[in-house]
Order: C-alpha cells, then structure tokens, then sequence
C-alpha cells in the first residue's frame, strides 16, 4: 500500500505522480474535449471531458488526498458543487441547514430548491439538542457551514455528525473558510466535504471553482453521475490553477492564521470598534469547539464600528487602501466587504439581521501581506 503522505507532502504530492508523456513534472493542461478510441468504446479511460479529463482528475486525487477523503469531484464553481449535492434528494425530502451562512447558499436553497420541494429548515446550530428537534424520518441532508460566513459562528461537527448518522441523514460541510489545513470534517464524520476552491485552496483570486470530497463508494457515484449529466465541470486551464494553488496551501494558511491574529487583536482593542467576531478570541463563545476541531482559526474575521450604522461602515470601507474592498475571500490579498450590501444582499434583512449580519458589519479576509502594513491600513481607514 501507498506511503500515507503527512499534510504539507501530500499538498504537493498527493494523488499525483510524472506525467507519463514525457515526465512533465507539473501536471499538463488536457486542452481537449475528446479523446481518440481506436475501436468504439475503445480508450485509455478517458472519452469525453464533461465526464472526465485528466488534469481535472489530478485536481480531483489532490483534494481527495488533503481531506482524507477517497473520491474527489470538481465543479465550475462552489455553487456548483454545492447545486449537485441537493440534486441527490426528492420532492418532499427536508433539510437542516445552519441558519448564518453564504448569501448565495441560502439562495440556492430558497430561490432555487424549495420551487423543486425540498423543505429547508434554518438552525441556530449552537447546540446540537435544538438540531436534534428537527430531525425527522424525511431529513435527508444536514448542511453545516463553520466558521460561518460571515458572524464566524463555529458549528461542532462530530456531535453534529453523530447526529446524522443516528437519524440515517447525511451531514455535508461547506469547508469554505477552513480550507482542508485547518479543520478535516470526514475525520469527524462528516459524509461530504464541500469547497468553494475559488477561495483558500486556488488562493490567488484568478479562477472560480467548487469540489466535493466524499468516502462512501455509491455516494460518488451518485454525485459523478449527475456531475456528468448535468455538467457544470470545470475547465482544465481552471483545474491547473486550482491545483498549483493547493501547492503552497499549508504555508498560506499559517501566515493567513497568524496575520489574522494580529488583526483581530488590533481591532479588539481599539476604542473606535465595537465588536469583533473572530473564533480565536478565548471569550468567543465556540472558542473550545473551534479549538478542538481547528488547527488555527484562519484568516477570516468580521467587526463593528463604535456606534456604527450603514454611513460609518462604508466610510471605513471605501478609505481602505491595502485591503480592497471586493467580493470573495481567501487569495493572498486582503480583501474587505459589506456583508449586507454584498456577498448576503439576498437575505432578506430582517433575516440576516436576525443572524447579526447588521448593516454596519464589516468583514475582512486578511491576506498574507505585511501585517504591520494591514494593520496601519486599518487604523487610518477607521480614523
Ligand atoms: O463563489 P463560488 O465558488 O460559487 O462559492 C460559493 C460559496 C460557497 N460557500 C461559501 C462559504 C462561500 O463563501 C462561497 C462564496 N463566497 C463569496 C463569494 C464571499 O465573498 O463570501
């Protein structure tokens, strides 16, 4: 049997091998749609790239490897992933989902899913005896998301996913703002792992992607099988990309984790913030779970002004000038949003705001720049 690789080897290398061709060490861009046969049905396992294509499959092997996880999919996009797996379940099938998560989750679950007949419910999944209220003979499906996007609340996985299995429902986590260095939910017992890879795992803001990790046999191919008829694949160009960022994942996350640190102190004690939400705090109220299932706390945070309201967080926003104010989160530099008016604008607001996604809230993706330079940044952008 294969040499278990630790993580930062198996970063680099793991599920991958010399190219075959001519040895290239990178792994070569399948620019093609087909594959010749020399007899129909007749090929080196490779037919059509909807189904497969090799330097997507590379990418598929790596994630698979860093999550410890046996099968990889990869997909256009987290949404895209995320759209397969509730492709799984029927008319009538329920759903769990945490109540604070990605504005375009929750939409695809409302605008989208619930017009199909799927019923989702949405949980403050603090304590897993209120999740365990609603669990019924149709749920289906727990969808966690932790930390949460973006109030950093921390959901515990193994309780959540001994839950799960008890009632026969999966348990699938959005691993998002994680990324597989920090937290590995399979190791928890999750069922599925999903990534938005457009984030920490490509990490340089250049492509859009989503993947999928799973361990049960017919699961995957479940999953693969509407990956292929319904097709939202990504292209090889994107599978490299993703995959040379997963390269250096490891090291990206220590110094997002440590920067994040600093940032979070810094902002903690200044007179003009009033709130920062950041897991690594020993007063944050999930600080044990997150410690127990998380190796640092990330590069993601978010806080409130002082007295703040829509006027003061846009000002701060707008004088940034290291941090640039965008969507999306996880590349090397620091980006800032505005939750309410951005990445969760399709919450409705007395729900968002019920979640505290409040509109003077401002969210950070620290990068891994210069600490010092981010927090200087910060000081003169809150005056
Ligand atoms: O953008 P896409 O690759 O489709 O991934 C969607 C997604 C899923 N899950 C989480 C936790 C996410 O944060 C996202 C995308 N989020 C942003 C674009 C954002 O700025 O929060």
């Amino acid at each position: 049997m294969e040499k278990k690789l630790r993580f930062n080897s198996a970063t680099i290398h793991g599920g991958q091998s010399p190219d075959k061709a001519y040895g290239a060490v990178m792994h070569p861009i399948y620019q093609t749609s087909t594959y010749a046969q020399s007899t129909p049905g007749g090929h080196q396992g490779y037919e059509y790239s909807r189904t497969h294509n090799p330097t997507r499959s590379a990418l598929e092997r790596s994630i698979a490897s860093i999550e410890n996880g046996k099968y990889g999919l990869a997909f256009a996009s987290g949404m895209a992933a995320m759209d397969t797996v509730l492709k799984l379940f029927n008319p009538g099938d329920e759903i769990i989902s945490t109540n604070d998560l990605y504005g375009g989750s929750y939409r695809l679950f409302t605008k989208i899913f619930e017009k199909y007949g799927l019923k989702i419910q949405f949980v403050n999944m603090d304590k897993p005896e209120i999740v365990a209220q609603y669990l019924n003979d149709k749920t289906r499906l727990i969808w966690i998301e932790t930390p949460t996007n973006p109030m950093m609340n921390v959901v515990d996985i193994r309780a959540i996913a001994a839950l799960g299995k008890a009632n026969n429902t999966l348990v699938a986590v959005d691993n998002t703002f994680s990324s597989p260095y920090l937290q590995q939910p399979l190791d928890f017992g999750a069922d599925i792992v999903m990534h938005s890879a457009t984030k920490y795992l490509a990490g340089h803001s250049d492509t859009v992607m989503g993947l999928l990790v799973v361990n049960d046999d017919a699961l995957e191919e479940q999953l693969a099988f509407i990956q292929n008829s319904t097709g939202a694949v990504p292209g090889p160009m994107d599978c490299f990309l993703t995959l040379r960022g997963i390269k250096t994942l490891h090291l990206r996350m220590e110094r997002h984790s440590e920067n994040g640190a600093e940032v979070a102190a810094f902002l903690q004690q200044h007179l003009k913030i009033e709130k920062v939400y950041w897991p690594g705090f020993t007063d944050h109220p999930y600080h044990d779970i997150a410690k127990a299932q998380m190796k640092a706390f990330g590069g993601m945070l978010s806080f409130i002004p002082k007295g703040g309201d829509l006027k003061s967080a846009i000002k701060i926003v707008e004088h940034l000038k290291i941090f640039t104010l965008a969507e999306s989160l996880g590349g090397v530099e620091s980006l800032a949003g505005h939750p309410a008016s951005m990445t969760h604008a399709s919450i409705p607001k007395e729900i968002r705001e019920k979640s505290g996604v409040v509109d003077s809230l401002i969210r950070l993706s620290v990068g891994i720049e210069d600490v010092q330079d981010l927090i200087e940044d910060l000081d003169q952008a809150i005056g």
